[in-house]
C-alpha cells in the first residue's frame, strides 16, 4: 500500500496537466530479447511515446534505451544529460515525499521502512564509478564473430561514469539486521515489472556498494533512479537497479529473471543444464575494456590527430592501454587520471596518430593492475553479453 510508484493512470494525468512525464507501455524488449532498432519503443502505430523523461536527442536511440556518443564526453565525468538510459520499462514518476524503503525478508533481523529523509541521515558515501551494460558493444558481434546476437545493437556507449553520493547498502541493512544464515540480498525496483538483481551478502556488504541519492552532485534525475538507486562498482549495469522499494534480505540463494534468463551467458559453450536454473552463466562482474571517443565509423582529416577515449576494469584503475593502427605493432597512449583514490571510475587516455588519407584500422586495448587484457578475438554469446575484444574501429581519413 506504500507503494511509491504511481500508476500509469496517474502518470498520464501528470503529462497531460504539462508534468512533463512521459509514460507509455513497455515495448517488451528485453536485454536479451528482440532487437531493438530505432521506434520499436511502442507497439501500435502512432508516434511511439518517449518512455525517458529526459531530452533523448544527444542519444543513438534503441528502442527502450539511449545510447551515449562518446565523442560528445570531454572529461572523466558523464553529465546526467549525457549519461546512456537502459530502461525495462518507462521511467516511473516517484513522489519523493511518500517514498518508502523497505528492508527485511527472512534473513533480516526485523523489517524496516525508511524515508528518504532517514536516508539522507545516515552517514554519506561518495565513489565516482562507471555503469556499463552488460550488453554493450553486442551491435558488433555481427562483424566480430560473424553471428548476431539478439537484444538492443548498442555501440561503444552503453556505458557513463559519475559521482554518486548515499548511505552504503550496509548501513541500510544493519537497521534491519543481516542474520548469520543470510545468503542473498535482493535489491528490487519499483518499475513496472518490479526490475530485480540479487547479490551474495559479501557484496551487498561490500563498502562500494551503496544506495545513491545524488548523480553528479544532483538528486538522481526521474531516468537514473530517483530517488534512490543501487550503484554496484565492478558488477554489470543491469545490477545497479534504480527506482529502489525493496531490499529482500533471504536465507536461501535468490532465482529471478535477471540471473536466470536474461543476463547469462548461453550457447554452445555455457550448457544449460550446468548453469539450472539458469539458462546459462549469470552475468555479475564486468569486463577490461577500452573504447575510443569516435563515432563509429569515424572520419578524420588528414596530418597529425590527437585521439582520445575511455579504458576501464571491474578490479580497479586500469594499468596501461595501448593502440595500433592496421594491425601494426601496439604503442603505448597516454592515461589521464588513472587512480587508486577512483578504484571504480573509469580512466581517459590519448595518443598521437598521424592520420593518412585512406581507410584504416584502429585497436585499443587495456590492460590492468591484475594483468587482465582484451583479447583479440571475441567470442559469440547467443544474448550478446561482455564482448571486450580489441576493437576494430574503421577510420577514414579524407
Ligand atoms: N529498476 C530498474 N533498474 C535498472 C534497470 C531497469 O530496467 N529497472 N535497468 C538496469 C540496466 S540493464 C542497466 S545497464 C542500468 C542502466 O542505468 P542507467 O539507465 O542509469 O544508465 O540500470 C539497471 N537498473
Ligand atoms: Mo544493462
Amino acid at each position: 500500500m506504500d507503494r511509491a510508484a504511481m500508476n500509469r493512470r496517474e502518470a498520464l494525468a501528470l503529462m497531460a496537466a504539462g508534468v512533463g512525464a512521459a509514460a507509455c507501455g513497455p515495448d517488451g524488449s528485453t536485454e536479451g530479447g528482440a532487437a531493438g532498432g530505432s521506434g520499436d519503443a511502442a507497439a501500435g502505430g502512432g508516434d511511439p511515446a518517449p518512455i525517458w523523461v529526459k531530452d533523448s536527442a544527444p542519444f543513438v536511440q534503441h528502442g527502450t534505451n539511449l545510447e551515449t556518443r562518446l565523442a560528445d564526453l570531454q572529461g572523466l565525468i558523464t553529465p546526467n544529460d549525457l549519461f546512456f538510459v537502459r530502461n525495462h520499462a518507462p521511467t516511473p514518476v516517484i513522489d519523493p515525499v511518500s517514498y518508502v524503503l523497505t528492508v527485511g525478508g527472512p534473513g533480516a533481523v526485523r523489517e524496516v521502512q525508511l524515508t528518504l529523509d532517514d536516508l539522507r541521515a545516515l552517514p554519506s558515501q561518495t565513489l565516482i564509478a562507471y555503469i556499463e551494460c552488460a550488453g554493450n558493444w553486442r551491435g558488433f558481434f555481427q562483424s566480430i564473430t560473424g553471428r548476431t546476437a539478439s537484444g538492443s545493437q548498442w555501440g561503444t556507449g552503453a556505458i557513463g561514469c559519475a559521482e554518486w553520493t548515499g548511505p552504503s547498502l550496509a548501513d541500510v541493512l544493519a537497521l534491519a539486521g543481516v542474520r548469520d544464515d543470510a545468503v542473498d540480498v535482493n535489491v528490487i525496483g519499483l518499475d513496472d515489472g518490479a526490475w530485480e538483481r540479487p547479490m551474495p551478502v559479501a557484496k551487498a556488504l561490500d563498502p562500494a556498494t551503496i544506495l545513491a541519492l545524488t548523480m553528479n552532485g544532483v538528486p538522481l534525475p526521474p531516468d537514473h533512479g530517483f530517488p534512490v538507486r543501487a550503484v554496484v562498482p565492478g558488477w554489470v549495469g543491469s545490477s545497479s537497479v534504480k527506482w529502489v522499494g525493496r531490499v529482500e534480505v533471504a536465507t536461501e540463494k535468490v532465482w529471478v529473471r535477471a540471473n536466470t534468463s536474461s543476463y547469462v551467458l548461453a550457447g554452445e559453450e555455457w550448457p544449460a543444464d550446468q548453469y539450472a536454473p539458469a539458462d546459462g552463466a549469470p552475468i555479475t562482474t564486468g569486463m577490461v575494456k577500452s573504447a575510443l571517443a569516435l563515432p563509429y565509423p569515424a572520419e578524420l582529416t588528414a596530418g597529425t590527430q590527437r585521439l582520445r577515449g575511455f579504458a576501464y576494469s571491474p578490479r580497479g584503475p586500469v594499468a596501461r592501454v595501448e593502440w595500433s593502427a592496421n594491425d601494426g605493432p601496439w604503442t603505448t597512449a597516454r592515461l589521464i587520471g588513472a587512480s587508486a583514490d577512483m578504484p571504480h571510475a573509469w580512466s581517459r587516455f590519448e595518443f598521437e596518430w598521424d592520420a593518412a588519407p585512406g581507410e584504416h584500422v584502429l585497436r585499443t586495448r587495456t590492460t590492468d593492475a591484475a594483468g587482465d587484457t582484451q583479447p583479440l578475438e571475441g567470442v559469440y554469446n547467443e544474448k550478446g553479453y561482455l564482448l571486450n575484444v580489441a576493437l576494430p574501429h574503421p577510420v577514414r581519413v579524407g
